[in-house]
């Protein structure tokens, strides 16, 4: 056995190897040492084992398995089920099917069972409290095949908080009542309680989950989703989820109690670090919190003359990701759930909630090392400056895990535009016309006093839950009189929407739509001027970036009874009440929208609350 923390130093001290990252001060940044990967041993990639089970635990001093040269890379699909001819999802594929309606059945059900709990950590060395799923930060990944039920039940073991899990993406058809959205969907599992989760992977590709009550998330309850599908351009290995976020040293009620601060003293929570699959150093002289310098940054293993696809997920609270692989093209097969026709780019831009995946084709060369850099633009997020990058070493099989690599930034690699890729470069692989909408709705955002409080105003109307009388459980009643803070927009049933949002604001916001793809029809600066772009092909994702000063023009099928939350997906907008909810359908909630009529969940919720003061400041979700 050799020593974690003298290996790391010692390649450190490696000294001349250690290259000072370019034309970009990082300050305070320290070493990045490759970590130590006590269970890898040459060249081999490591067997896959078809059941996520049976794979390698995590590396010693990470709280998560990802990460690490010896996590394991992942199978094209999952074959520890009864499996009929070919592929599980038989022979549907990323041309011949809409997804949105006819997805397959498989008949097959993945189980999952997690346990929250609040405790210390130290994902980059600075010891802050955290919440953990199983023990794990990020939190274990949920990985099944197109057409599969996805079954997870939740424990919350977190001693004085309510929670609810949000399945980022999925379209929820039927299953609202577990889209995790407490207030809205559900009442908040009390603690010591326990809710289990249904629903279909009816899209396919690279997700995550994440609590969606108040911030909780910002404080670790995050993990990724691996939905194993058709491919549509062939690769050899599958490296899994690179989740790139922000990190905050401190709990997230501090930042809930920021942003909630009355006028004039609110203020916008500053990150302070940038993590990899969970890990970055971190300079400990910059803070009085207990910290252990060298905790370890992320390291990943490329097999040569192989293609790899990464699978980058950005879990930020806040922060709007730019992510660069020295050296290489990363060519872009998917954004969100929605695989596109590819195009080749070295800088992807990921705001909050948003996943790209790439393939990455690997040199000739065994011995090949290189960084892949994540960097967040200070004009597009509100960090404290000393830890808005982060790297984390690739090697190939036969590179000294010892050394660092040496390789210099992609030109751009720190650019700092608020926004995605342009819309004419990312073309739906499965085309859909949107067509013209049935209504349109202009929507203006913007910040504005409720008489104490600065929120996030859209059209006069802000957000607030009430966490004991959710949304969907009224509307299931048939009572469809909700207050004002509710913020519910009856759509009846108009068969396609269109919303034009502006931006009044010196910020960009990644809006997120719960249930739906979104068709993305135009995005830019100023005014839009009513070009729509691919008419015949929009871009469609669950997330799209609203630049500073500008707008987006989104539209999407009323094909999905429900309450859906269109909200900007940055924390602390969320508690300022950037939420606008979509009725859907209203007769068809009560018709065909399966929600049960007396949900245990809201009397433990009651039960709870009873005895316990909720401590509600922000918006709740
Ligand atoms: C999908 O399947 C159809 C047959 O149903 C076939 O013609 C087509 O080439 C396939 N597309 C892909 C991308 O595999
Ligand atoms: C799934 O179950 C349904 C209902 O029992 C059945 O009709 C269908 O053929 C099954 N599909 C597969 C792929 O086994
Ligand atoms: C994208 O990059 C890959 C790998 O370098 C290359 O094979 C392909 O030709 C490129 N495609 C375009 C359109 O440049
Ligand atoms: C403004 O909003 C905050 C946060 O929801 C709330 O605590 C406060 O009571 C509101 N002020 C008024 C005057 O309604
Ligand atoms: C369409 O939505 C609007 C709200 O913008 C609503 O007033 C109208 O009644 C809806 N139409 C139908 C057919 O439900
Ligand atoms: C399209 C639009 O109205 N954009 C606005 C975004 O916010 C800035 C700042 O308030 C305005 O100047 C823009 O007109
Ligand atoms: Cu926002």
């Amino acid at each position: 056995m050799f020593n974690l923390a003298r290996l790391t130093q010692a390649a450190i001290l490696a000294g001349a190897i250690f290259q000072k990252v370019q034309a970009y001060a990082v300050v305070g940044f320290p070493s990045a040492a490759p970590r130590a990967n006590a269970g890898w041993s040459g060249n081999s990639a490591g067997a896959i084992s078809n059941d996520p089970a049976k794979r390698p635990g995590i590396a010693p001093g990470g709280y998560s398995p990802l990460g690490d040269t010896h996590t394991p890379q992942l199978p094209h699909f999952l074959t520890n089920n009864p499996l009929p001819q070919g592929k599980p999802w038989g022979t549907k594929n990323a041309s011949n099917t809409n997804y949105y309606e006819n997805p397959p059945t498989t008949n097959v059900t993945r189980t999952y069972d997690f346990t929250i709990t609040k405790g210390v950590i130290a994902p980059d060395g600075v010891s802050v409290t955290g919440l953990l799923i199983n023990g794990q930060f990020p939190g274990p990944t949920i990985e099944a095949n197109w057409g599969d039920w996805i079954q997870v039940t939740v424990h919350n073991n977190i001693p004085d908080e309510g929670t609810a899990l949000h399945w980022h993406g999925f379209l929820q058809k039927g299953t609202q009542y577990y889209d995790g959205v407490p207030g809205t969907t559900m009442c908040p599992t009390a603690p010591g309680s326990s809710f289990t989760y249904t629903f279909k992977a009816d899209l396919y590709g690279t997700s995550w989950y994440h609590a969606h009550y108040s911030s909780q998330y910002a404080s670790g309850m995050i993990a990724p989703i691996v939905i194993h599908g058709p491919q549509t351009v062939p690769y050899d290995i599958d490296i899994g989820p690179v989740m790139i976020g922000d990190w905050y040293h401190s709990y997230y009620t501090e930042g809930v109690d920021q942003v909630m601060k009355p006028i004039p003293n609110w203020k916008n929570p500053l990150s302070n670090n940038n993590l990899i699959n969970g890990r970055n150093n971190y300079d400990c002289s910059l803070t009085n919190l207990p910290c252990t310098p060298n905790a370890g940054t992320a390291a990943f293993k490329f097999t040569s003359g192989k293609s790899h696809r990464i699978r980058f997920i950005n879990p930020s609270a806040s922060a709007i990701e730019k992510i660069s692989i020295d050296g290489h093209v990363m060519q872009v097969i998917a954004n969100d759930f929605v695989p596109i026709q590819p195009y080749n780019t070295t800088v992807i831009t990921l705001g909050v909630g948003q996943r790209t995946d790439v393939i990455v084709y690997a040199s000739n060369s065994p011995t090949d090392s290189f960084w892949m850099r994540a960097f967040i633009p200070g004009n597009c997020s509100p960090t404290d400056g000393k830890g808005n990058y982060v790297q984390a070493a690739i090697f190939h099989e036969q590179a000294d895990l010892a050394k660092q690599p040496v390789s210099s930034a992609q030109p751009g690699w720190n650019n700092n535009i608020c926004a995605n890729d342009d819309l004419s470069l990312t073309v739906p692989y499965y085309p859909i016309s949107a067509g013209n909408p049935d209504t349109t709705e202009t929507i203006v955002a913007g910040m504005q006093s409720n008489g104490t409080h600065l929120l996030w105003y859209q059209n006069d109307r802000t957000f607030r839950t009430n966490y004991n009388d959710p949304l969907l459980l009224e509307a299931k009643l048939g009572n469809l009189k909700f207050n004002d803070l509710a913020n519910v927009h009856n759509y009846g049933t108009n068969r396609s929407l269109r919303f034009i949002v502006e931006n009044h604001s010196g910020q960009p916001h990644p809006m997120h739509l719960h249930g739906h793809n979104m068709f993305i029809l135009a995005s830019g600066v100023g005014r839009w001027d009513g070009t729509v772009v691919n008419p015949d092909n929009p871009q469609r994702r669950d997330v799209h970036i609203m630049p500073i000063g500008g707008y987006i023009v989104v539209q999407w099928n009323q094909d999905n009874p429900g309450i859906w939350a269109f909200h900007c997906h940055i924390a602390w907008h969320v508690s300022q009440g950037m939420v606008w909810n979509v009725l859907e359908q209203p007769q068809s909630i009560l018709d065909k929208v399966d929600v049960p009529s007396a949900s245990q969940t809201c009397r433990e919720w009651a039960a709870w609350t009873g005895q316990h003061v909720v401590d509600q400041i922000d918006s709740g979700l």
